[in-house]
């Protein structure tokens, strides 16, 4: 069988964290960076989306659908826990923050200061002011949960965890998330301890800058 191929661009947070899981696993995998809707990812997501993946003949997309896969195909610690509310509570945190938290803290914030909008191709403030207060409080919600006993799900690292890095490692980089951060202790001291594990180093990529508003 030929190795895992994961078919999208380093930088995009799902994309890191399949990466994380063949990491944390120990898959052998090969990343292609072809971007959103190109021709590779375009055979194989129906929407164009990143990551997508291939293994042998069997091909697949959606982040938490290929975790599940490299998490039932190869042997290694268990990611997506099989206790059932372990299992259910990491689905609940990938739910939560795949259908909210992206949305609010990637699409929104992160995305405005990383492709800017405004007419002089600066940060459309605007946006970025309106948004701010929804990052404080899901910061906050994350910092509450993580509280508890160290991880999102439980207390071991899941897919929960390793799905909700990529996010933290770019907002750390920016200025009211980075702040929000620093402040929020149980949540920095989560980040300091996952972001030393080789799935997370092994997987950094190109590190953007926030332009000047
Ligand atoms: N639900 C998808 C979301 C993937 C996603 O939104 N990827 C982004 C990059 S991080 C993307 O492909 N954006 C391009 C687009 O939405 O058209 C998953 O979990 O894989």
């Amino acid at each position: 069988m030929p190795n895992v191929e994961i078919i999208g661009p380093a930088p995009s947070t799902y994309t890191r964290a399949v990466r994380m899981v063949c990491e944390e696993k120990s898959i052998p995998y090969d990343l292609k960076q072809s971007p959103p809707h190109s021709t590779d990812v375009d055979a194989i997501h129906p929407f164009g989306k990143v990551p997508v993946m291939r293994h042998g003949d069997f091909e697949l997309c959606e982040s938490k659908a290929i975790a599940t896969y490299l998490d039932l195909a190869f042997p290694g610690k268990k990611l997506i826990p099989t206790e059932p509310r372990h299992a259910a509570l990491t689905e609940q945190w990938v739910s939560l923050v795949n259908t909210r938290i992206d949305g609010t803290l990637v699409r929104t914030y992160l995305l405005n200061y990383i492709f800017p909008k405004g007419a002089d191709g600066s940060p459309d403030r605007k946006t970025i002011d309106a948004v701010v207060p929804a990052v404080k409080q899901e910061i906050d919600l994350l910092d509450r949960t993580v509280a508890k006993a160290g991880y999102l799900a439980g207390d071991s690292l899941t897919f929960a965890d390793i799905n909700l890095m990529p996010i933290l490692a770019y907002l750390k980089n920016f200025p009211e998330s980075g702040s929000a951060i620093a402040a929020a202790k149980s949540l920095s001291a989560y980040f300091d301890r996952l972001s030393a594990r080789p799935s997370f180093q092994n997987t950094a990529p190109p590190r953007p800058q926030a332009k000047a508003s």
